[in-house]
């Protein structure tokens, strides 16, 4: 039986990943890979809807691929490539900007909340088709369900509706995906703002896990999160956010219940419990860190292995365009 297709990204857009985008996506993504024709892509093209450095633009690309492999991704059951590999991301995206309202494109919020943040006239048209590029990085590989964050869920929706747009005006080409809302459970939070979600553009450093990070500044980190006064091993997000996050971020590396953590730990103090979760993060980044090195000294190997997989997307996405094209009323190249 052929496997249903998937399609999910990130964005180049640090040297690291960190903790949230590792157990809240990338852990989720190595499962589905199993049980999808998975493709899995770095989008570079809407990293540069922002303003970017060459030098660093590249080395991000390159290390997000290596920390991807190094995570679980696997190059031989799914395809990893990077967006710009795979001209049709670009082609298709122009012809989904000439089926999309402008109004409908205002509306989105990231662009509303991003643009707010550099000044309208900052903000480039780029960033204001940012959900049309991802539409097309979507429609191209006919996924029936893209796993992504909450956030995302309106560029989803904005994908559906062009996706149908066009079905009916020039008959039957895209297969409507789903969105796949990710595991709230798997959300983790700053360890110095218990109430924010960790993020690599976290005001202070120590609340943010990288995955690159060396053991001994994990240590520092988790011994400095910030929890409560009552000295209480509870889970309870809204009272005590800071001890929930660290016992969430246990359970999830160990497999161990919350309630056995909350039961084997009573007693003891905060200080044994980060202890543990110092622990079991190191133990678990460490082959990570250490295979995203390794990949990272070899770049011809890591450009090739990239390369295979830009291969196999491109040939689901040409076969799209082609559609997309005839459709059209395009006349066909001979
Ligand atoms: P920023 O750090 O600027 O908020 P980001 O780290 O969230 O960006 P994205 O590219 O938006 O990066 O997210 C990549 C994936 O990681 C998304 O699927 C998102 O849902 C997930 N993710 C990001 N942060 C967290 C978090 N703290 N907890 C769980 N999942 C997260
Ligand atoms: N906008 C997404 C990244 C992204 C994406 C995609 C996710 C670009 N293209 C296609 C899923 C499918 C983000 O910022 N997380």
């Amino acid at each position: 039986m052929t496997k249903p297709n998937l399609l999910s990204g990130m964005q180049p857009s640090a040297a690291s990943l960190h903790l949230g985008n590792y157990l809240g996506a990338l852990t989720q993504w190595v499962q589905m890979q199993n049980d999808f024709n998975a493709f899995y892509v770095i989008v570079d093209l809407h990293a540069i809807t922002v303003p970017q450095d060459p030098k660093i633009l590249r080395d991000n690309t390159r290390r997000t691929a290596a920390q991807y492999i190094a995570a679980g991704l696997d190059p031989s059951k799914s395809s990893l490539f990077v967006q710009s590999h795979v001209p049709a991301h670009a082609q298709l995206a122009w012809v989904l900007n000439c089926i999309t309202g402008f109004g409908e494109a205002s509306r989105m919020t990231q662009f509303k909340d991003k643009s707010q943040k550099g000044g309208s006239d900052n903000s480039s048209v780029g960033l204001f088709t940012y959900p049309i590029l991802q539409a097309a990085d979507i429609l191209l590989y006919q996924p029936t369900s893209v796993p992504v964050g909450e956030d995302q869920r309106q560029h989803l929706e904005l994908t559906r509706d062009l996706a149908m747009r066009f079905n009916s005006r020039f008959g039957e080409t895209f297969v409507i995906p789903q969105a796949q809302i990710l595991k709230e459970s798997a959300k983790i939070y700053d360890l110095q703002v218990p109430t924010a979600k960790m993020s690599k553009s976290a005001q202070d450093p120590k609340g943010l896990i990288n995955l690159m990070d060396e053991p001994n500044q994990i240590l520092k980190k988790i011994k400095s999160a910030v929890t409560d006064t009552d000295g209480e091993i509870r889970f309870d997000p809204s009272a005590k956010p800071g001890v929930s996050n660290l016992l969430g971020i246990q359970s999830s590396l160990s497999g161990e219940k919350v309630s056995d953590i909350e039961a084997r730990l009573k007693n003891q103090g905060y200080g044994a419990l980060k202890a543990e979760v110092a622990d079991v993060v190191i133990e678990s980044l460490r082959p990570i860190r250490e295979r995203t090195n390794e990949l990272l000294e070899d770049s011809a190997e890591l450009d090739r292995l990239l390369a295979k997989g830009a291969e196999k997307a491109n040939e689901q996405a040409e076969k799209t365009l082609k559609t997309v094209y005839e459709n059209l009323g395009l006349v066909m190249a001979l």
